[in-house]
């Protein structure tokens, strides 16, 4: 639904009035937020009522994306953007002496995910809606988002985030649309009507409400859902739950994201998470295709719908539609396997064995005993299925039971028809070390998606600027069509256009660094170089890599060696329990406050560490940044996408060739990148002979001296603990991220880069093929790639 200036302005001032009883003159941020975010509640909802109608009618497969984490940050512009409202309403805004940006602020950053898995879904949800197709987001309505960040005298301190406390705006409770998951109690299996009928001794059962969220596509009149299941007391069962605290006990469930994104951690409210919106999610698929689609026979069902599992979190709808098939739908064993391994298929993005999950057989025999049950049954028949064909080695590795534990991995493997990695490198290395056997056994299952980012919300809404010049040189066709992105290439010997490029970056960083100076007091020069590294922090991610560069460049302005000034800008935040993590944010922000304030060095080199590093602050970083740090031990980063997101801003890369900058140097060509450090055969090389010696390397390098001893001489006395914990971990041997390794490397790349700085005629030009080519990494491909190869999907009419 199109509207006009006059028309938004009316409604804007209706719903001002019938909200607040107030003028627009006299209304705050919040209640112009609100009554905005209504205006366009009303223009989607006929296009949310037709999506849904027109996917009944049409009948098509449907994709379901089961994800414990989605990470959309705001909807406001996007919803605006995508509902092609966008340059209306900014306008009347501005007619009303209004700015959209400084109502949108006042937005909750909707962050139920921790990072990179959970951008991707939401990433995803916007692509199918953008694209054509049904898909649907199946996850949890977290009352508390990841934790906020603060630092508190250099500290990594961790606040709740209640996200919800002034309303989701989007959100509609559907009571009617509740399920019941039942947990605990006992199971015995009975003869009943021919059919061996579970009954279940004890337990209890939790009611799931789902909040729909719309996903609003870009232009093409498709509003799909992503519903998000709470915890509720059923109504039958509020007299067993007599107290607040009895209740708290229910709600409790889905009240946190857990904020880990690296270990698993074996606790049982998340193995209870795990498996509510797992069931809430497969019920509802099936009472949709029963009720909705007037469907009876479920050996149709993968004509009709493809589940999808984001990582291993929600493994156990293979068990979960097992359960249903045969418990409630009385489908013979055999059947409902073939059904259900047709229907799902299974995401996995990393390959830390610390991160792969396992649960305890005992813990999930009292939590779930109907689907330990099924579980130790797929695993039996898998068991039996081998034997003979295959060494028993082969079959106790791959196996799913073993040693008192369930390998959700295995489960999520043997459970689906496809499995995919996020970016070739990725994906080769599950296939010939991490899963190995798995990929002998099953090899047409396995195939690679590399992971996309959305243009709309890197480029369209973070950076309107480079979008309208793109719009001036290459057509308005590249924000449907990214591949037109590439005719930018036409301007490479351009020089107004490479001058707009200039200066359209000069205005993001001149933005971000008063955004600085306000959170942080620090002045910074926006003619530096930004040099950015934003992600979870994790030691593989070596964010303590770029740490010793800052301190090399520190001693050289020092001493009188002289380099192009530059702002380190870092945003990461720490798992709570993740102790290294957080001594590493300690030591960067001494050392940050040691730079900054040396005066000797004439604000050369500044350090910034942002706090609350999210969707929202990625939003202001990415279009300011000069360079883009990805510089992961190889081998160790599945895929990466900030690369991706910072590379469309005109970013220079500087990377190892690890996940997606492989992909990203393929695409920018050599000269455009800065390539650095071991390649995959060296750091395999190191773990197989187990020969890595780093402090060999540091005896015998003067400068890595200097550097790493930085850490323990006294320079940065207020982290003298936590830099002994880092030094410490750089010099043992066969360290696992091999730091000391690439300092050398990293620093000739840091050195190129410095010398690319001076000619900023060629500066402008690998930013301008860096943009050009980012449309490879376009999340709306990507998806057409999972559309077509894994979960075979028609679009909508
Ligand atoms: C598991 C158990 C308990 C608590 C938390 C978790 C958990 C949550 C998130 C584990 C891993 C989680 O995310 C991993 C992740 O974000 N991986 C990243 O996925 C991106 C998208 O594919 C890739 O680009 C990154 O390289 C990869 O690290």
């Amino acid at each position: 639904m199109q509207i006009t200036k006059e028309e938004f302005k009316k409604e804007l001032e209706q719903k001002l009035d019938s909200q607040f009883a107030v003028d627009v003159e006299h209304a705050s941020l919040g209640e112009l937020y609100s009554a905005l975010s209504n205006v366009l509640r009303d223009g989607y909802a006929p296009n949310w009522r037709e999506t849904r109608i027109k996917e009944a009618h049409e009948g098509k497969k449907q994709v379901y994306y089961f994800s414990i984490e989605f990470l959309p940050g705001t909807l406001l512009r996007s919803n605006l953007l995508n509902l092609g409202w966008m340059d209306t309403v900014k306008s009347a805004l501005k007619d009303l002496g209004l700015n959209l940006d400084d109502i949108a602020a006042k937005e909750p950053d909707m962050a139920l995910g921790n990072g990179g898995l959970g951008r991707l879904a939401a990433a995803f949800m916007d692509s199918l809606a953008s694209t054509g197709y049904v898909g649907n987001g199946n996850g949890i309505h977290y009352k508390y988002g990841l934790f906020k960040q603060k630092f508190v005298n250099g500290y990594q301190v961790e606040l709740p985030n209640d996200w919800l406390q002034k309303h989701n705006h989007w959100e509609v409770m559907r009571d009617n649309k509740s399920v019941l998951v039942h947990f605990g109690g006992q199971v015995n299996l009975v003869q009943k009507d021919n059919w061996m009928t579970p009954e279940y001794n004890g337990g209890y059962s939790i009611k799931a409400v789902p909040y729909d969220i719309p996903v609003v596509g870009y232009h093409t009149g498709i509003v799909n859902t992503m519903r998000l299941w709470d915890a509720e007391i059923p109504e039958s069962e509020e007299i067993n739950y007599p107290t607040i605290d009895d209740r708290r006990k229910v709600e409790d469930l889905t009240s946190i994201l857990y904020p880990d994104d690296s270990s698993y951690s074996g606790r049982l409210l998340r193995l209870k998470q795990e498996y509510f919106f797992v069931s809430a999610g497969l019920q509802s698929i099936l009472r949709y295709y029963t009720k909705d689609l007037k469907q009876n026979d479920m050996h149709n069902l993968p004509k009709y719908v493809a589940v999808h599992i984001n990582d291993t979190h929600p493994a156990m709808a293979v068990a979960e539609l097992m359960r249903l098939l045969v418990d409630e739908y009385h489908i013979d064993w055999d059947e409902a396997w073939k059904i259900t391994v047709q229907v799902i298929s299974y995401t996995n993005h990393t390959i830390m064995a610390e991160a792969m999950e396992k649960w305890d057989i005992n813990m999930m025999t009292q939590l779930l005993p109907r689907i330990m049950q099924i579980i130790t049954e797929i695993d039996r028949r898998y068991v039996i299925s081998l034997t003979g064909k295959v060494a028993e080695s082969v079959i106790n590795d791959t196996r799913i039971v073993n040693n008192g534990n369930v390998q959700m991995a295995h489960l999520a493997i043997i459970g689906s028809h496809s499995v995919n990695g996020v970016a070739p490198l990725h994906t080769h290395l599950l296939e010939t070390e991490v899963l190995k056997e798995f990929y002998e056994l099953y090899p047409e299952r396995f195939n690679n998606k590399t992971n996309g980012i959305t243009l709309r919300r890197w480029l369209q809404i973070a950076n309107p600027k480079l979008s309208k010049l793109l719009d001036q040189t290459v057509g308005r066709d590249w924000r449907t069509d990214s591949a037109k992105m590439l005719l930018l290439q036409d301007s490479y010997k351009n020089a107004k256009v490479l001058k707009q490029i200039n200066e359209i970056k000069l205005e993001n960083k001149e933005k971000l660094a008063k955004f600085i100076k306000k959170t942080t007091g620090i002045t910074v020069d926006p003619t530096a170089i930004f040099d950015v590294q934003i992600k979870r922090l994790h030691a593989y991610k070596r964010q303590t890599l770029k740490l010793l560069h800052i301190i090399k460049l520190y001693h050289d302005l020092k001493n009188g060696i002289d380099h192009p000034k530059r702002v380190v800008i870092f945003g990461a935040k720490a798992a709570p329990s993740y102790t290294y993590a957080k001594d590493v944010i300690k030591v960067i922000n001494e050392v940050a406050n040691v730079i900054n304030n040396d005066a000797s060095i004439h604000g050369k080199l500044k350090v910034i560490f942002l706090e609350n590093y999210d969707v929202t602050l990625a939003e202001k970083i990415i279009p300011a940044a000069d360079i883009s740090e990805q510089i992961s031990t190889t081998t160790k980063e599945a895929s990466g996408t900030s690369n991706m997101k910072l590379m469309a801003n005109g970013a220079l890369t500087v990377a190892t060739m690890d996940g997606a900058n492989v992909d990203i140097a393929k695409a920018v060509g050599q000269d455009n990148i800065f390539i650095f450090g071991l390649n995959k055969d060296q750091v395999y090389d190191y773990y197989n002979k187990h020969d890595y010696k780093p402090r060999d390397m540091y005896n015998s390098d003067q400068v890595m001296k200097e550097t790493v001893d930085a850490l323990i001489d006294g320079s940065f006395s207020k982290a003298a603990n936590e830099g002994r914990v880092l030094y410490d971990s750089f010099l043992q041997e066969n360290e696992e991220f091999l730091v000391l390794a690439d300092f050398e490397s990293y620093l000739q790349a840091q050195k190129k880069i410095e010398e690319n700085w001076h000619d900023q005629r060629s500066w402008t030009q690998k930013a301008l093929v860096n943009i050009a080519h980012s449309e490879e990494f376009n999340a709306d491909n990507t998806v057409a790639r999972y559309a077509k190869d894994i979960w075979g999907l028609k679009k909508l009419n």
